[in-house]
């Protein structure tokens, strides 16, 4: 089995080397079964797809600098257009059977991939999510941010009847024919949403597994403001009452 990554990237000059060096670091492993006699060991081989998304930082030389790896997948586009618009471009070319999507600061932590992969390897679930709350290691960080948060996520689950503790995670997994199904659309931060909610109307159950969180301060880039918060909202309603 493959495993695609998919990671948009927007001005990452400080993180991009050091997330390819840790992507590339873990091993796609996952160990299946009750006991020694049952036990099978799957392993993935990794792709992983680059989509720079118009960086003006010194990223796009670095990423230039990558093309021939035999691993990677670079795409570039000559303009910024958003999170979901470099992730769509990066469905686009990936070849794997299971998609994840990996940012490209240190927030996330590419050594819970094989937790993430498990439910999909035991046919328990076609879509997994990483969430931030649910008991694994984090840094603790902004107040307002963990309101905000959990106030998107329990919008999504009275919209969409289900049980969610974190939406907004960047850790998304899932199959390739959940991908087929989707028909993405935001450019932007309505990514998230969008995507949940059109895996959730689908008729797909999300799987939660606890990963660690290292938030990044604004000093080191944090970018996100409550405004992107609207466009949340906003998508989230649209797709539950829409067609
Ligand atoms: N901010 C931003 N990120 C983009 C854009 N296009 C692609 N990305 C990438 O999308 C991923 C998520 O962006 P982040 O800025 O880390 O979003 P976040 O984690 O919600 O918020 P911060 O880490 O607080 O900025 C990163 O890998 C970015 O490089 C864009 O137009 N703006
Ligand atoms: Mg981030």
């Amino acid at each position: 089995m493959k495993l695609s990554i998919i990671m948009p990237i927007y001005n990452e000059i400080e993180t991009i080397a050091e997330i390819l060096r840790r992507v590339r670091a873990v091993e796609l492993t996952v160990t299946v079964g009750y006991g020694p006699e049952n036990d099978a060991v799957v392993t993935f081989e990794r792709e992983i797809v680059l989509v720079d998304d118009g960086s003006t930082d010194g990223t796009r030389e670095y990423l230039r600098a990558q093309e021939g790896e035999p691993d990677a997948v670079i795409i570039f586009h000559e303009h910024n257009q958003g999170k979901g618009a470099a992730v769509r471009t990066g469905l686009g070319r990936a070849s794997g059977d299971v998609m994840l999507i990996q940012d490209a600061d240190l927030e996330y932590d590419p050594r819970d991939y094989p937790a993430l992969l498990q439910p999909i390897v035991e046919g328990r679930s076609q879509a997994v999510y990483g969430s931030r709350f649910r008991g694994g290691p984090t840094k603790t960080m902004f107040f307002w941010h963990m309101i905000g948060n959990r106030f998107l996520t329990l919008v999504t689950n009275v919209l969409y009847n289900t049980i969610l503790s974190d939406m907004e995670t960047c850790y998304k997994v899932f199959t390739r024919k959940v991908a087929e199904q989707l028909d993405l659309q935001a450019p932007g931060w309505g990514f998230d949403p969008e995507i949940t909610a059109q895996i959730l109307r689908r008729g797909y159950r999300i799987y939660e597994i606890p990963i660690s969180y290292t938030g990044r301060e604004f000093e080191e880039g944090k970018k996100i403001s409550w405004r992107d918060g609207l466009t949340v909202l906003w998508t989230l309603l649209k797709y539950r009452f829409a067609r």
